[in-house]
């Protein structure tokens, strides 16, 4: 029995030694230390022997055991050692390599201005809004004071998605669901895509970007609006610009008004820019029709209001000189970079 331990340690340390990697490694263990492994039933047969003989075969055996084991241990730390080695070997970098040339990408011009916009509406107190493109009837024409019969609501004019559902024609239902949630005071802009049913030229595309205004507190006045909307002119177009409020009529807003700024390039005495009329046309506006205010749950009473739209297309072709709108949504690259 004795030569038989000294057998098993001496292959067990070759079958060790020999092992590369860690499956072999596992497959020397379960042979010679497994439950069924050679030393197992060794010290299984061990009853047999005398009492003399047991302790002294006993202690060989357990040296045998301690033995394998730790070389198993020192194995196993070994090729996990070596195979570190290569991975690192393996996944060196060569930091002499020229780097990757990183094409820098652009904002949009429609990006452009309207993060301008943010930032004057911003500067102003006036937090930004989203809301669906895809809206209820109700939130784009109904609370808006936009009678059944009205032209906008023509299918000629809107896109339908189904009689009580349809692709936004202005942010106003924005503002109109914000009403509904919040008190006053009220000082948001709600930006985004809006949609007409119109034939696409240079100067109409079926889907384009508006930006609307709303303020509601206590004693707002005209007064807010137009100063309001003046610093807006002003910040966007430089200081020295004029503007001028026209009377208009909106559904939802009484009194309304249309707010043009003086052409900037002929200062007003007309010319192919602003087509013989010395101002140009930028938003329009009002003060919010008390029939919406109750409509959203604010008491008219209690409460007023100014509103406004810009069309954000419009005024991103003035300010590049840019006679097609088809270009904004054309991705043509060779446009694009210029800004
Ligand atoms: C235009 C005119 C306008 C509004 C939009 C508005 C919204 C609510 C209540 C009252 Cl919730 N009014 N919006 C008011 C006046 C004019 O847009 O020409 N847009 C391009």
């Amino acid at each position: 029995m004795k030569e038989q331990l000294e057998l098993i340690l001496k292959q067990g340390l070759e079958e060790i030694s020999s092992a590369t990697v860690k499956d072999e490694l596992e497959n020397a263990r379960i042979k010679f230390l497994g439950k069924k492994g050679a030393l197992t039933q060794i010290l299984r047969s061990m009853g047999s022997l005398s009492a003399e003989e047991r302790p002294v075969l006993g202690q060989l055996a357990n040296e045998v055991r301690e033995k394998l084991t730790s070389s198993i241990d020192e194995a196993a730390a070994h090729i996990e050692a070596k195979a570190a080695e290569l991975k690192m070997a393996s996944e060196t970098i060569d930091v002499t390599l020229p780097g990757e040339k990183m094409e820098l990408g652009k904002k949009h011009p429609l990006t452009i201005v309207l993060d301008e916009i943010y930032d004057i509406f911003s500067s102003m107190g006036f937090s930004i809004v989203n809301g669906p493109e895809v809206e209820l009837d109700y939130y784009n024409f109904e609370a808006l004071n936009i009678p059944k019969n009205h032209p906008a609501r023509d299918t000629q004019d809107t896109f339908y998605i189904n009689d009580n559902i349809v692709l936004r024609t202005q942010t106003s239902p924005v503002q109109v669901r914000t009403m509904e949630q919040q008190k006053p005071p009220i000082r948001i802009i709600a930006p985004g895509r809006v949609y007409r049913s119109d034939a696409v030229d240079a100067t109409h595309s079926p889907v384009f970007h508006q930006i609307e205004g709303l303020v509601v507190d206590k004693g707002i006045t005209m007064g807010d609006l137009k100063g309001t909307l003046e610093v807006f002119a002003k910040q966007l177009y430089g200081n020295d610009t004029v503007v001028r409020f026209r009377p208009h009529h909106f559904p939802f807003t009484e009194p309304s008004a249309e707010m043009d700024v003086m052409c900037f390039k002929c200062g007003g005495k007309g010319c192919r820019l602003c087509k013989g009329e010395g101002w140009i046309e930028i938003l329009g506006c009002g003060m919010v029709h008390p029939g919406v205010l109750r409509n959203c749950g604010i008491d008219p009473e209690v409460y007023s209001g100014f509103a406004f739209g810009v069309g954000l297309e419009r005024i991103v072709m003035r300010r590049f000189n840019i006679d097609d709108m088809r270009q904004l949504f054309e991705n043509d690259l060779r446009f694009l970079k210029q800004f």
